[in-house]
């Protein structure tokens, strides 16, 4: 997309396991849109930058007041979660995940968010003011969210934190990480045989790796038919921030040749990858 205004969503997510009423930890990360910028482990007192613009336009202090806060934050959550874990007999182990950000759009305007998964189910928001509970959480979490609205204190944290914090800092980011977000990466593809699915049957897989951003079309094809067959696996992530597909389809052995994969990929400018299936190569 050329000149196109984008929007970039900032996310922070926590993790934090509860295994038994003494082991339990807590992990958290942050991502520009495809990107992790931060990471903040376990036992560690500070956040971890991922990348050289990761401290965006923040000062050192602005950063050290940040990790403090955080660093209250993760004893006490930790300490509040025990607390209501007897209270509302609550069975180990189960997990916690957060997710928070915030997202700027064009003008001075940005929306944040705040969710808290109990056991990979959406329970608690954070909404203006207030803790609220999920449309179908289970009824016991309002005893946990009504303790935790008397904490006014903590609200006025959380809210300037999502309001004020969230989006300084996802434009900080944004402006220093612009070109590393919007750089696109040509994918690298290549052909080879998969495990055969039956007799007379070959199974053939076209690879494309190291692309970016994460849209991808790749098909098989008879010229210029697509083999509706095709199938797509997961995109995976490869470590470097780039991505890898697998794409495969089935065929009968005498009818491999002929077959092509074709790549698109905003990268290549129109000029689509091409690699045919040689013959020779199988049955
Ligand atoms: N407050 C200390 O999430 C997500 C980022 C939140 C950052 C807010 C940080 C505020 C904080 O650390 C804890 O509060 C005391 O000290 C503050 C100054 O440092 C203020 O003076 C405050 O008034 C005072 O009370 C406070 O202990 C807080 O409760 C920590 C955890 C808050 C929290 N709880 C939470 C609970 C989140 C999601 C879901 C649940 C319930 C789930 C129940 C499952 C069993």
């Amino acid at each position: 997309q050329t000149g196109s205004p984008r929007n970039f969503p900032f996310r922070c997510l926590q993790i934090s396991s509860f295994a038994n009423t003494t082991w339990t930890r807590t992990d958290g990360l942050a991502w520009l849109w495809e990107l992790q910028t931060h990471a903040w482990r376990n036992g560690s007192d500070s956040i971890h930058f991922l990348k050289p613009w990761s401290r965006g336009n923040f000062s050192p202090q602005q950063w050290e007041d940040l990790q403090h806060i955080l660093g209250v934050y993760r004893s006490s959550f930790t300490r509040d979660i025990q607390e209501f874990a007897i209270m509302l007999s609550k069975v180990y182990p189960f997990e916690l995940q957060l997710s928070a950000g915030c997202e700027a759009y064009p003008g001075n305007a940005s929306e944040s968010f705040l969710h808290v998964a109990f056991q990979g189910t959406h329970v608690v928001s954070f909404q203006g003011t207030y803790w609220e509970p999920a449309p179908d959480a289970p009824l016991w979490l309002n005893r946990a969210i009504e303790e935790l609205n008397k904490d006014q204190g903590t609200r006025e944290m959380v809210q300037s934190l999502l309001s004020d914090t969230c989006p300084q800092l996802a434009s900080g980011l944004l402006e220093a990480g612009k070109s590393e977000l919007e750089q696109q990466v040509k994918p690298k593809a290549w052909l080879s045989q998969g495990p055969s699915p039956g007799s007379d049957r070959l199974q053939l897989e076209c690879h494309v790796s190291g692309f970016y951003p994460k849209p991808v079309w790749v098909m098989w094809m008879r010229g210029e038919q697509d083999q509706p067959e095709t199938q797509r696996g997961d995109v995976l992530p490869n470590a470097d921030d780039t991505w890898y597909l697998r794409v495969t389809l089935d065929v009968a052995a005498g009818e491999a040749a002929g077959l092509s994969c074709r790549v698109k990929h905003s990268s290549l400018g129109g000029q689509d990858i091409v690699l045919h299936w040689d013959g020779s190569r199988s049955s």
